[in-house]
């Protein structure tokens, strides 16, 4: 009789999973398309950000390849800005160092506890006194995600990730794997590596074109809710060995990645991998997939439309 029972309230469990995952899934194609992301494609077209020639190629870029790789300083011509956020980067490292040899509490995500992070999902208010949250709040990026997903975005996620080495005998696990992230494909993720990452220390990789619309977004197409995980097995299928990329770089390095397309990273046998990222995606993300990592500790009404969009 237990048995019985168990087998049919976990049959139960999967039926009402299958119906919250459609069920999400619904709601975010009616954002994308009735909803607030048509809204948002509107607000872009009525007020069409103004690039310079370098943000230009950069979009360029990201149209071709779902990526873009180059020196953070070159891109943010702030020096000083570049400079804070580096030992914002290398405090966090000294804390993170400091916590794994006495035994302190990381802020980790059940599934990823190999990534220790500055703020995670405990409810962090972030405002300017954070340099890596100026910057990707600063126009000179939003006009960029702007211009890439051809909408108004919003900021989802800020943080720093310390990558705990692991040994060479222990699997691949969470996002080490190939995957595409399930909670939006208008996705435009920022990485700036706080160190250099060699091969052993977990480089994030990705497959050129394997974004929405991409050449090769067909081996995985992206569903909203859908299962992300691609086997080694069908990316060797389907990708040529050259038409990956490893981001093997030097601290200072900047990423702009459409990671609805294939990628992975943080396997790391050597050094730590320590980084800054921020995620943006569509309004209908929001409403549907994901949900922000931080309130913003800023006078609203001190920003542009534009601004005060991505952070709401
Ligand atoms: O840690 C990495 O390089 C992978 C990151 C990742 O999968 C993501 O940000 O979606």
């Amino acid at each position: 009789m237990h048995r019985q029972t168990t087998t049919l309230s976990k049959r139960v469990n999967r039926v009402a999973a299958t119906v919250e995952r459609r069920g999400v899934a619904a709601t975010y194609e009616l954002h994308d398309r009735l909803l607030s992301n048509r809204l948002s494609r509107h607000r872009l077209t009525e007020v069409p950000p103004a690039l310079d020639d370098q943000q230009r190629s950069i979009v360029e870029a990201l149209d071709r390849d779902g990526y873009v790789a180059l020196p953070f300083s070159d891109f943010l011509h702030d020096q000083a800005l570049c400079d804070e956020v580096q030992a914002m980067g290398d405090a966090f490292i000294e804390r993170t160092e400091a916590a794994l040899r006495t035994g302190g509490r990381l802020k980790v995500r059940a599934g990823k506890e190999y990534v220790a992070r500055r703020y995670s999902f405990e409810g962090a208010t972030i405002g300017s006194d954070d340099p890596w949250f100026r910057v990707v709040s600063s126009r000179r990026l939003l006009d960029i995600a702007n211009a890439y997903l051809r909408l108004w975005a919003k900021l989802s996620y800020v943080d720093l990730w310390f990558t705990v080495p692991q040994r060479p005998d222990e699997p691949r696990t969470a996002s080490q794997n190939w995957h595409f992230d399930f909670d939006d494909k208008h996705l435009l993720k920022a990485f700036v590596y706080l160190v250099d990452v060699e091969a052993d220390m977990g480089p994030f990789e990705f497959v050129p074109g394997s974004q929405p619309g991409g050449r090769y977004h067909a081996v995985r197409p992206w569903t909203p809710m859908g299962y992300g995980r691609v086997s080694d097995e069908d990316v060797a299928r389907s990708v040529a060995p050259g038409d990956i990329v490893s981001f093997t770089a030097p601290r200072g390095t900047l990423l702009l990645c459409n990671t609805s397309g294939l990628h992975r990273g943080g396997y790391s046998t050597g050094r730590p991998r320590v980084l800054a990222t921020a995620t943006y995606c569509s309004p209908a993300s929001l409403a549907s997939l994901s949900r922000r990592n931080f309130s913003p500790a800023v006078d609203l009404d001190q920003l542009d439309d534009v601004t005060r969009f991505a952070l709401t």
